[in-house]
């Protein structure tokens, strides 16, 4: 831990030296005309997002991404009293990337009624004002489970956000309802549905989709859900999973794709770049290790360079690690997530840090990187400053 503090402490002073414009004698890359670029508000184009991932010169894709986060968000750093509520793990995808899901018949399996979830809602506490809830694709349960227990969350929670639903899951509930996405989309916002979080994007690439996730949404799929809630006035995050069998390429045309979606709907909100864990996969023999802190500052840097009409940048500390996470905020990203309490889906596939963390914990951790903890909720209205 105090190593950490003390190469955050190092970065954070490099950082802030070069975001005040302090003169760099060495461009090593190549790459100060393309972060100039950026600076002065010009779009950057596939190729300069190419040069910017193969960069090592960290330090100075971090200051050029924290001077574009300074403008937009000042020190102000994001953070929320969230749950996860994970009403199952029976997944008929059976996605290669996760270690979360499994089989009806299997000893993990489980599926929560709706006294389930509401209890799992209320151990959590009473201070959080978002239910984040994403789960497996259920063989068995029709799409009125899903709604229903929307209604009964929303009916008993009437104060907390509910943002539910990958855009597989709901591409998935379209499937089985045999409805439309804009019907599905519309009888969950009726029912009480607040927004959509970011998963099951992975890479927006049907290549490697056919090797991670053969079984859901395609890139196009799960991009006409997104255009089609963000239609319907309901706001989204996207992510991007990393560090698994992409390409350079692939995570550069998935930023071009979220940029080119959000020119045409303004409906994304954040943006979270997950580093891919690969424990109790099926990638566990192929690929020995996560990201590391350069590989995870590098994504966040370049995603904030490149998704230019995005607001919010998340380094989703659970995936990350704290130390990580904490230096992302002089990197480009202003949201660290939030409480969480209690994370399933990264500790299934190995993860070390908490399952959960109270706010002051979290808020300590942002004003000791020298920014200003804001807490806010789902829809980045602010709750308390600390
Ligand atoms: O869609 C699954 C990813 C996502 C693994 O919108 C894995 O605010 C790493 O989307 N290693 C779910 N990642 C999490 C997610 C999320 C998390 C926090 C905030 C928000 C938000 C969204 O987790 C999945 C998938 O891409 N995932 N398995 C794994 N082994």
């Amino acid at each position: 831990m105090y190593d950490s503090i003390v190469m955050f402490q190092h970065f954070s002073r490099m950082i802030r030296c070069a975001a005040m414009a302090v003169p760099s004698v060495r461009d090593p890359d190549g790459i100060a005309p393309l972060l100039a670029k950026s600076l002065t508000g010009e779009r950057l184009s596939r190729d300069d997002g190419l040069r910017l991932l193969a960069s090592n010169d960290i330090v100075a894709l971090g200051a050029a991404a924290h001077t574009l986060k300074q403008r937009r968000s000042a020190d102000r750093i994001f953070f929320n009293s969230n749950c996860h509520l994970n009403l199952t793990n029976i997944c008929m995808a059976r996605c290669g990337l996760c270690a979360f899901s499994c089989d009806a018949h299997d000893a993990r399996a489980y599926c929560m009624d709706q006294k389930a979830a509401i209890e799992h809602v209320r151990a959590a506490g009473s201070g959080i004002t978002e239910i984040h809830m994403v789960s497996g694709l259920h063989p068995e349960k029709p799409f009125s489970y899903y709604c229903d227990m929307v209604v009964c969350l929303h009916r008993e929670f009437p104060h907390v956000h509910i943002k539910a639903f990958t855009a597989a899951e709901i591409h998935y509930f379209s499937q089985i309802a045999g409805i439309s996405l804009n019907q599905v989309l519309g009888s969950l916002k009726d029912a009480g549905l607040g927004s959509l979080p970011g998963g099951g994007a992975e890479i927006l690439n049907d290549r490697i989709r056919t090797v991670i996730c053969p079984h859901k949404a395609s890139s196009a799929e799960w991009l006409a859900v997104m255009r089609a809630a963000h239609e319907l006035g309901l706001k989204s995050n996207a992510t991007l999973l990393f560090g698994h069998i992409e390409t350079a390429e692939d995570v550069i045309d998935h930023l071009l794709g979220l940029r080119s979606l959000q020119d045409e709907t303004g409906g994304f909100q954040a943006f979270i770049p997950l580093p891919f864990h690969p424990e109790n996969t099926m990638f566990a023999d192929r690929i020995c290790s996560r990201p590391g802190a350069v590989e995870i500052l590098r994504m966040i840097s370049v995603s904030r360079l490149m998704l230019d009409n995005f607001e919010h940048v998340k380094a989703y500390w659970i995936m990350t690690g704290l130390p990580t996470a904490q230096l992302a905020l002089v990197f480009g990203a202003d949201d660290i997530d939030g409480t969480v309490r209690e994370e399933k889906i990264t500790h299934a596939a190995g993860a070390e840090t908490a399952t959960g963390l109270d706010r002051d914990a979290l808020a300590a951790l942002i004003r000791r990187s020298g920014s200003s903890p804001v807490e806010r909720d789902s829809l980045y209205r602010e709750v308390r400053q600390y």
